[in-house]
């Protein structure tokens, strides 16, 4: 039995419509990634392009977004290559009012929207797809099981079967743990020849005997277009290419996107610093990794001195370290020390204050005042005090005073 051989693209996550950190450029990166995955496919001449989900970051996309993605949709139109989608985590109906872009594209004959079609399904030459929309429910297993038992999939073994999706599987390789995805590729309907997956921002190819299921095709995940998180940066942004022969050889090519932006992404430990020596060194480090038009992502981790606050971190002075980089976003991921604990009240009263000035002291020397002298501010705090308590205006003004 021979089929007609068929190429596809397999693509997802595009996230058109994410003015990323709110910027007007992010915006524009996630459309230039989709113009470029076009133009790519425009020179492929595919069959078919399959987007498995959140080709719209959102459900309802702005009339600007809207209008791109048309005028992208329209270029493989004129070029007679059809284009399938399901929906994703973030352009699938968030209630029934308000839809999914989807289905108004999907009527302008503009792509086909699976989950819309006669058993969520339909036929390319020798080519069946079946397309599952969001499962957005916690039981995840439980609506892939009624989805199926409701619009039950026909693959054809004398075709070339493909299932796409949009959910985490659990997969060791990914880190997916079973309890956070409680969807596995073996709770997948049988018969398919190829998995086209979507939501895993990471791309994903491995054969089916790897996870018991028969065949000798593939689960995938293509991985999105451009990066929607920092924590993805490190993957490559593209697509896949699936050849398939006539006796149902498959070849899968991954194509990568060269225009989208870069990242840079650090961990800096400040263990041992104050909050102004961690904000210098990291404004340092800043500078030295500066680049024209990246995105640079200090990971600030490790324990500040006790006292200190989160808060103390000068980032206004990490952000602006950077004069070529479009942006510079520091991600926070420091712990803050607690105190020594309080004196108990039941001391005597000069035990108590002695105390008091070890931890007044303590908390200044961490978080001292530019020009301040720490040893000063904790004496004053603790004899503060007692005119405070018994009404001495005073005092209270001559002892701030003697501060500045
Ligand atoms: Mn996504």
């Amino acid at each position: 039995m021979s089929m007609r051989p068929l190429e596809f693209i397999h693509m997802a996550d595009v996230h058109l419509g994410y003015a990323q950190y709110n910027l007007e450029e992010r915006l524009r990166d996630f459309e230039r990634a989709f113009r470029e995955a076009v133009d790519k496919i425009l020179d492929i001449k595919p069959d078919f392009v399959l987007i498995c989900g959140d080709l719209f970051h959102h459900p309802r996309p702005s009339n600007e977004t809207l209008e791109f993605a048309i005028e992208q949709l329209c270029r493989l139109k004129t070029a007679r290559i059809p284009v399938l989608a399901i929906d994703g985590s973030h352009d699938s109906a968030p209630n029934s009012v308000t839809g999914t872009i989807l289905r108004p594209l999907d009527s302008a004959g503009l792509l086909t929207y699976l989950p819309k079609r006669p058993g969520s399904s339909i036929e390319l030459g020798d080519c069946y797809i079946y397309g599952i929309g969001y499962l957005r429910s916690r039981a995840r297993k439980a609506e892939l099981q009624e989805y199926v038992k409701e619009v039950p999939p026909t693959p054809d073994p004398s075709k070339f079967n493909v299932m796409a999706f949009h959910t985490a599987l659990s997969i060791g390789e990914l880190g997916i743990p079973r309890h956070a995805a409680n969807i596995g590729p073996s709770d997948l309907p049988r018969g398919f020849d190829y998995y086209a997956g979507g939501h895993i921002h990471r791309p994903f190819l491995a054969r089916l005997s790897e996870f018991g299921l028969p065949g000798e095709g593939y689960l995938a995940y293509s991985g999105s277009t451009e990066t929607v998180n920092y924590r993805e940066a490190s993957f490559d942004k593209g697509f896949f290419l699936v050849r398939v022969s006539a006796d149902k050889e498959v070849e899968v090519e991954r194509i990568k996107l060269e225009g989208t932006r870069k990242f840079v992404v650090f961990e800096e430990d400040i263990t041992g610093l104050s909050p102004s020596e961690a904000g210098r060194q990291l404004a340092e480090r800043v500078k030295a990794l500066d680049e024209r038009g990246a995105v640079i992502v200090p990971i600030i981790t490790g324990r500040l001195p006790p006292g200190a606050l989160r808060s103390d971190v000068d980032l206004g002075l990490v952000r602006s370290a950077a004069e070529l980089a479009l942006t510079v976003r520091p991600v926070v991921r420091v712990e803050e020390a607690e105190l020594e604990e309080l004196p108990s009240f039941s001391e005597e009263r000069e035990d108590l204050k002695t105390r008091a000035y070890r931890y007044f002291l303590e908390a200044f020397r961490n978080r001292c005042p530019e020009g301040m002298d720490p040893e000063k501010l904790a004496r004053t705090a603790v004899e503060i005090l007692d005119p405070l308590l018994s009404g001495d205006k005073e005092k209270v003004r001559s002892l701030l005073e003697g501060l500045i």
